[in-house]
């Protein structure tokens, strides 16, 4: 029995963990704690067993569940309807069923695990239910909820069949965590708008409790990432990615992102396109860096999305480009956390453009790899991270030629311009990494 469980839809027994791991697993090991979840592969059943010094309590997924409850409903219809609709939602029964059935798996993994009066942190989309499943089975609990992507204004999540049932779902929780107030405020209209409740301030009163919804917007392993902008190996790889690229005479702009439609990627690769047209910048004076990481493959928008960016990187590589030297550079690969230091450090620019991102840990870790206090972040107000990065470049990206005015003037804005911006940047993010964010968080679970 343990008196932390996390519970999130993937175990942390990854080779290179991301900063959800890196903060949490800690407080997991101090605390003598557990981790519910799945172990990544379909129809693997593995007993439990410990990692890291956290004992970890994997939930097994079918082939099935994994086409239905994550492929489907998590992936297929609360991803994109939490994203503002950018791609249209699908929604299937059999998918919410499946949903509802892998939610009460992993609801009861947690009941096993978790010792009397334990705290339990959820995680994310894929887990709306289970608060309220957790709930039922042991009111001894506190329970916290973080979601790390959106939450839908009003109208939008009205479209979502059985919509009472997530917002009960949350509800079984004593603390919502989300990214961004608005998302908190989204979240508490629904519980009056849909059950009737009146919430007060961040608060509201459901089944004889009072439940909390606030942001805690997360953020990344500061250190590590400056350790790594700090590693002369890396600086070094760095050098040599700039000279590969054309050296001095060439300003890199930097993209990095999973393979995902509401990264902005084609909005970006588009705009670079018109200004090679236009000849704003000629191909001898810049170069496009794209790093996007292969994701939810399965999944047929990915695959259409993945065929529309290589259609357009093509045409502009074959429109614009010369013998040895391609405008854009396009890397459909996972890079090392090491490779991903080195190319933030050669950027010039970095380019963030989502149509709608929960936070964007990117354009932190850009911002943390900047030891020089220079380069330029281009930053999509429709971020969670723009609420917070008051030295980028902001832009909207559905406006193509707001897109081309900012990757211009991040080009051709004066050094002293940008050391002043990025300073500002790196102070915020430095007095703000993931371990005060996840200790915050806990720290109002715990009332
Ligand atoms: P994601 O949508 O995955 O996260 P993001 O916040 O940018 O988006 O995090 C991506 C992570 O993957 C970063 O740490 C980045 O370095 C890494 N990564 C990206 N491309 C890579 C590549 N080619 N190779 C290797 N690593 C790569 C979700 C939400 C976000 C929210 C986070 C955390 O969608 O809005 O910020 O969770 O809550």
């Amino acid at each position: 029995m343990h008196g932390f469980v996390v519970v999130a839809n993937r175990v942390p027994v990854d080779a290179t963990p991301g900063g959800l791991v890196s903060a949490l697993e800690p407080i997991a090991r101090r605390a003598g704690g557990a981790w519910v979840g799945w172990i990544g592969s379909p129809d693997e059943r593995v007993e439990p067993f410990e990692h890291n010094g956290v004992y970890i309590r994997p939930v097994a997924l079918s082939d099935e569940d994994v086409d239905r409850y994550y492929e489907g409903q998590s992936n297929s219809t609360l991803w994109p309807l939490f994203h503002d609709g950018v791609e249209p939602a699908t929604h299937r029964r059999a998918w919410r069923v499946a949903y509802e059935a892998v939610n009460r798996r992993f609801a009861e993994a947690a009941a096993e695990v978790a010792a009397e009066g334990a705290t339990v942190w959820v995680h994310d989309y894929q887990l709306l239910l289970v608060p309220g499943m957790l709930r039922a089975a042991r009111p001894d609990l506190r329970i916290g909820f973080f979601l790390h992507i959106p939450f839908p204004p009003v109208e939008l999540f009205m479209q979502l069949p059985r919509r009472a049932d997530f917002v009960r779902g949350l509800l079984g929780a004593d603390l919502v965590g989300f990214q961004h107030p608005l998302a908190a405020q989204n979240f508490l209209r629904l519980t009056a708008q849909l059950l009737g409740l009146r919430p007060d301030g961040d608060r509201v009163e459901y089944d004889g409790r009072t439940v909390t919804a606030r942001a805690f917007p997360i953020s990344i392993d500061v250190d590590e990432i400056d350790r790594l902008a700090a590693d002369p190996k890396v600086q070094a790889e760095s050098r040599r990615l700039r000279e590969e690229l054309g050296g001095d005479r060439r300003a890199l702009l930097l993209g990095v992102d999973r393979l995902d439609y509401t990264k902005g990627i084609e909005q970006r690769i588009e705009a670079y396109g018109e200004l090679l047209a236009a000849g704003t910048i000629g191909n001898e004076e810049a170069v496009l860096v794209q790093v996007a990481t292969p994701s939810r493959e399965r999944v047929v928008q990915y695959q259409q999305l993945r065929e529309r960016v290589e259609r357009e990187v093509g045409r502009i590589n074959g429109e614009f480009g010369d013998v040895g030297r391609a405008p854009v550079h396009y890397l459909f690969q996972s890079r090392s956390r090491a490779e991903l230091v080195a190319l933030y450090l050669a950027a010039d620019v970095m380019l963030v453009t989502p149509l709608r991102d929960g936070m964007n840990l990117v354009a932190k870790e850009y911002v943390a790899a900047r030891r020089d206090e220079l380069g330029a972040l281009v930053l999509s107000e429709f971020t969670g991270a723009a609420a917070e990065l008051d030295g980028a470049f902001p832009v909207n990206p559905y406006d193509v030629d707001d897109l081309e005015r900012a990757i211009t003037s991040a080009m051709r804005a004066e050094p002293v311009e940008l050391s002043r911006r990025m300073r500002r940047m790196r102070e915020y993010v430095r007095t703000h990494d993931v371990g005060r964010w996840a200790a915050d968080f806990l720290k109002t679970l715990s009332g």
